[in-house]
């Protein structure tokens, strides 16, 4: 159904636009169908994945959903879920997934992507890899026609030990295609620390990058980094919410 609704009788009655958020939670409800009763799942992190936590929470809250046991990607996500009354495990007691459902920061036409400006790349990279099917839900402003286009953070988590030494090497790296590496700081200006105690170097291109995949390869072989942001070939489906109404691309 269209998510954008005009009237077209007389006088006309505003036209309801939906949010942003709106539109993140249509994607969030559409991936939830996904999720069956018995399933061992991946519990994405950011505001769209957040709006699938309150929903499976609800859904096992109200007796229609049975059974499921989550993995969190973050802390942020294991609270939430905690605080719903979803049943909770790690990927050392549940190494196998049945799905996994998560936001993205940009979705290119191959859904391949870029994720981690929430912070939470490490455990969301362990846990999507080791899921059956992993389900990405956006709303429409996330999709670019490259990788790293949006101009916005491509971040790469590193050790805390020389940090410099690895942002100095990593924006080396890409110095021919305009990218601008910087330390990523919390709201006091300190450093970012991620769950796992990391630093986030974030790169930040003038253009998309080349060869993405060329790209991931070579920014972890740096010694002290630890993750990158770009998800490649992961995705099983990504559902997107626009002002169009909700689409689901899949592989
Ligand atoms: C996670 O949350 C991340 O990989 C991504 O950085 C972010 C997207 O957040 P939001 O859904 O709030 O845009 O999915």
């Amino acid at each position: 159904a269209p998510i954008n609704c005009l009237s077209s009788s007389s006088p006309s009655p505003p036209a309801t636009v939906l949010s942003q958020d709106d539109l993140k939670k249509l994607a969030a409800l559409k991936a939830v169908e996904y999720v069956k009763s018995g399933m061992v799942l991946g519990l994405g992190t950011g505001s769209t994945a957040a709006f699938v936590v309150t929903e499976i929470g609800e859904l096992l809250a109200s007796g229609k959903l049975q059974d499921i046991v989550g993995v969190p990607t973050s802390k942020r996500t294991y609270e939430q879920a905690k605080s719903l009354g979803i049943p909770l495990s790690t990927l050392d007691n549940h190494s196998y997934l049945n799905l996994a459902i998560d936001g993205a920061d940009e979705v290119d036409p191959d859904l391949n992507l870029v994720k981690g400006r929430g912070g939470a790349l490490l455990r969301e990279k362990m846990v999507e890899a080791a899921s059956e099917k992993f389900v990405v839900v956006v709303d429409e402003t996330k999709l670019v026609t490259g990788l790293g286009g949006s101009g916005l953070a491509m971040p790469v988590e590193v050790v805390q030990f020389c940090w410099k030494y690895n942002l100095t090497r990593l924006q080396e790296l890409f110095r021919e295609q305009g990218c601008e590496a910087k330390l990523r700081l919390d709201a006091d200006g300190k450093p970012y620390v991620t769950d796992n105690s990391n630093y986030i170097v974030d790169l930040y291109f003038k253009m998309p990058i080349l060869d993405a995949s060329d790209a991931a390869k070579e920014i972890s072989s740096f010694e002290g980094v630890v993750e990158h942001g770009l998800f490649l070939d992961m995705a099983s489906a990504v559902i997107i919410a626009g002002k169009d109404g909700v689409s689901v691309k899949a592989k």
